[in-house]
């Protein structure tokens, strides 16, 4: 029996000192005096590892023998970040570890920053599994996530001369231990030939297969010994089929028939602008799903003498629609190898699964021909065909007569190249459906789905996402955790409306010295990190505007840009007003095909290398570019962070969870009427954000009147001086026309996302945001009062929403 430290132990530093020792020695394989702070985390790592391998083996068994009602989430991401300080934290072994530590000369910090992140994501999406994963162990949720173990995660952002470079990320090179291989857990899936129809029975005469192995991470809980599993596979060749060939001596084609079945699971698409309508793609997607599916039946078979109850002991969620054919593949399974009659497999599919839609871009979502799904997934394909039928009939019913309303509805789209749509598959294959946040779960019915509402207008649901307060405030600002401690007791982390009671102090000048100071020491604490990464010095005592996530038209990156230099241009002709001096910051990725995006973040660059460097500014206006976004960076900046960037076209933001972090970690938000934005407004109270812009309805009137981005331009004579400066190359002296086509965007092709219509409103509230910086009691109450409105967006209230409301499951039942 391995030790057990448990935190009322009461020489836990010495035992995790004697612990760290011994994994160095046993596991790492070092000679303690000699270990490096690789070393060190590794060892670390291990101690804790022991720890959480204890929980689970305890988790499971007590599910099993319960025969537990579990959720299994789907998802193609999992944003999971680095592991160990979380571990740490959660263990209650943070203090132990960092004064263990301190033998070896080393900080925690310094320690746990040698792990490289788990990205298995691209962004909001991923990382929203994370904080989901984070919750259901906490709140006692008996539940897997299923994903990909992606060898290479999203790819590493490097800039050159202010262009993105995109490098792989080779995140397992060096092995991670926080993974335990399930050497007896995998699972053949099948892929392509044939469907025999043998006495009315279909066979799926496949073509080929591969192996499923399972590797497991452990996502514990908080203030719990819960956990829960995130359950990774990984494309494995299966056996015989290398062996044929290198009996045969040709181990060239050995070696690449092996390649061609394991690039399954070999790297993350990090595409977040379009569908990848590709082969390999809809492989991972089936890949995934068949050995979820394969896993989730063989657990209810231990458990349970038939699956007739699936439904019962299981609740599948698709994590938008990347995980849809999961809907066919259950039905596959139930009718084809239980031998189910269909309608009985339908009505079990219908009630165990559900879909989060991420998006209201209609070019975003995901589509599969026709043609391509024959020849990856035959007997798929008839069974999406029989859903449809029997779905098509149904909607017939409703409207008697309407072709238009059934093509529409139809789960396959027959303009053009026939596609099979997979956000009609999730639809009509579960029983709920929700949007992210209360606007978008607005739209949704208003707009892409109106149609499906109509039939079922029950169906269609809200649940507003959240954020795990362990990793985005205990762990990223423990500054104000410790302030926070002190002043409420450490009850926030599990119960985040606690921070209600922060109203209280928030004119108390005591408290505000000490929540200032806090800012102030985080600021200091990202302008290192900035001038690490960038080689540009930032004040800390300038205000600190960011803006952080994946680059995108939508999310007008632009429109800030706009405002950068208008500020530039302001400022040079009245050097002598009272500026209030600013440092804009951003970080993102770009998708590597998504041209404009690119754009963007080069003209950031361009304009920061004017500004940074013109005398005549100085500190009044700085304006970087931190590279290679990712959780771990975004734990350095949230809290150092004076003012929140949400800036999107009203109607276009699903949710958003940055805005989240960032008002939690106390920075007032600037933002347009959208997304979880407005429930931010509605928590914190109108006085205490700064709203801009046109809202949804607004924008969809101006678009129908026809919107002239032109007159705008004509109209408004510094949003004309800034445009005509970056058109005519004043930050590309180099080579004048790089902007030019990136302007020609906004002027000549329709402004798509209204910068120019928000432009002036946007202007004018930024300088309300100077005039209220200049008080800074009034700031930093208002700052305060951000921190103790964000109860509500706990990732444990919305994964307890999820399963009152769709999973029909009771947290802490066990
Ligand atoms: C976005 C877009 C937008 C432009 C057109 C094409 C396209 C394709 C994919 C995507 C990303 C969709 C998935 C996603 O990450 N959505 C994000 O999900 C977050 C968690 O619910 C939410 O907070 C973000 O608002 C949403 O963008």
């Amino acid at each position: 029996m391995p030790l057990r430290l448990t935190p009322s132990s009461a020489n836990i530093s010495t035992n995790i000192q004697a612990a760290i020792t011994q994994h160095l020695l046993n596991t790492v394989g070092v000679n303690p005096a000699d270990a490096t702070p690789n070393d060190l985390m590794l060892a670390v790592s291990h101690v804790a590892r022991q720890q959480l391998s204890q929980r689970w083996v305890e988790t499971q068994t007590r599910e099993a023998a319960a025969k537990a009602r579990r959720v299994v989430y789907l998802s193609m991401e999992f944003l999971m970040g680095r592991t160990l300080s979380n571990a740490l934290g959660a263990l209650e072994l943070r203090g132990a570890a960092a004064e263990g530590l301190t033998q070896f000369a080393q900080t925690l910090e310094n320690v746990a920053d040698r792990e490289p992140d788990a990205a298995l994501g691209n962004g909001g999406l991923g990382r929203l599994a994370a904080c989901f994963l984070d919750s259901m162990a906490t709140v006692g949720l008996p539940s897997f996530g299923y994903g990909i173990r992606y060898e290479y995660g999203m790819f590493a952002q490097d800039i050159q001369n202010g262009a993105q470079m995109e490098y792989p990320d080779p995140w397992l090179e060096n092995g991670t231990p926080w993974e335990f291989p399930r050497a007896d857990i995998s699972y053949p899936v099948h892929f392509g030939g044939w469907v025999e129809h043998v006495n009315g029975s279909p066979i799926w005469r496949h073509a080929g297969e591969v192996a499923a192995k399972a590797y497991d991470m452990v996502v514990p809980g908080h203030g719990t010994e819960k956990v829960s599993t995130l359950r990774l596979w990984k494309a494995v060749a299966p056996a015989h089929i290398d062996l044929n060939a290198f009996n045969t001596g040709d181990y060239a084609r050995a070696a690449s028939l092996k390649n061609e079945y394991e690039n399954i699971s070999w790297v993350l698409y990090p595409n977040d602008s379009t569908p990848a309508g590709r082969e390999l793609r809809l492989k991972q997607e089936y890949f995934f799903v068949s050995a979820s599916v394969q896993d989730l039946v063989a657990r209810h078979l231990r458990e349970h003498p038939s699956l007739d109850n699936l439904a019962e002991h299981v609740a599948i969620h698709l994590n938008d629609t990347h995980p849809a054919i999961g809907v066919a593949e259950l039905m596959r399974v139930l009718c084809d190898e239980h031998a189910m009659p269909w309608d009985k497999a339908w009505k079990i599919c219908g009630n165990t699964f559900s879909y989060t839609n991420h998006t209201l871009m209609p070019e975003a979502l995901e589509t599969w021909p026709v043609g391509l799904m024959q020849h990856v997934l035959p007997r798929h394909l008839e069974i999406i065909f029989r859903i449809n039928k029997e779905f098509l009939d149904l909607a017939a019913t409703h409207r008697p007569g309407d072709n238009a309303f059934l093509a529409r509805l139809s789960l396959i789209d027959e303009q053009g190249e026939r596609r099979v749509r997979m956000a009609h598959l999730s639809i009509v294959g579960s029983h709920k459906v929700n949007g992210v946040s209360a606007l978008h779960s607005e739209l949704l019915v208003q707009t892409i789905f109106s149609d499906f509402a109509s039939i079922w207008p029950d169906r269609f649901t809200n649940m507003t996402n959240g954020v795990t307060p362990r990793r985005w405030l205990a762990q990223a600002n423990p500054g104000l955790s410790g302030l926070l401690d002190s002043t409420l007791g450490s009850g926030w982390r599990l119960d985040l409306d606690q921070l209600q009671k922060l109203k209280a102090k928030k004119d108390d000048a005591a408290f505000q010295k000490s929540f200032m100071a806090v800012k102030r020491a985080n600021k200091v604490r990202l302008a290192e990190a900035i001038a690490r990464s960038t080689g540009i010095q930032v004040s800390p005592d300038s205000l600190f505007d960011v803006q952080v996530k994946r680059i995108h038209e939508y999310k007008r990156q632009l429109l800030n840009v706009l405002h950068v230099v208008t500020r530039y241009q302001a400022i040079l002709a009245n050097p002598h007003a009272d500026w209030v001096p600013r440092t804009v910051i951003f970080a993102g990725k770009a998708a590597s095909s998504y041209v404009t995006a690119k754009s963007i973040i080069r003209l950031i660059h361009d304009v920061g290398t004017v500004v940074n460097n013109d005398p005549r500014i100085g500190d009044k206006l700085k304006l970087v570019f931190m590279p290679n976004y990712g959780v771990s960076v975004a734990e350095t900046i949230m809290p150092g962070a004076d003012l929140s960037e949400q800036i999107s076209t009203a109607g276009t933001e699903a949710s958003g969870t940055g805005n989240m972090k960032l008002a939690l970690n106390g920075a007032l938000t600037i933002g347009t009427d959208d997304g979880a934005n407005i429930e931010i407004r509605q928590n914190v109270g109108d006085d205490n954000i700064f709203i801009f812009g046109l809202k949804t309805p607004e924008v969809q009137a101006l678009k129908q009147s026809g919107y002239q981005p032109m007159r705008y331009y004509e109209n408004t004579p510094a949003l004309k001086a800034v445009l005509d400066a970056i058109a005519g190359g004043q930050f590309s002296p180099d080579e004048p026309g790089r902007y030019r086509a990136l302007v020609d965007t906004l002027l000549w092709g329709g402004d798509h996302y209204l910068l120019l219509a928000d432009y002036a409103s946007y202007v004018a509230t930024q300088a309300q945001v100077d005039d209220l910086y200049r008080q800074p009691a009034a700031w930093c109450a208002k700052a305060i009062t951000n921190v103790a409105g964000m109860g509500v967006f706990s990732s444990d209230r919305t994964i307890r929403e999820y399963a009152q409301q769709i999973w029909h499951m009771a947290p802490d039942a066990l």
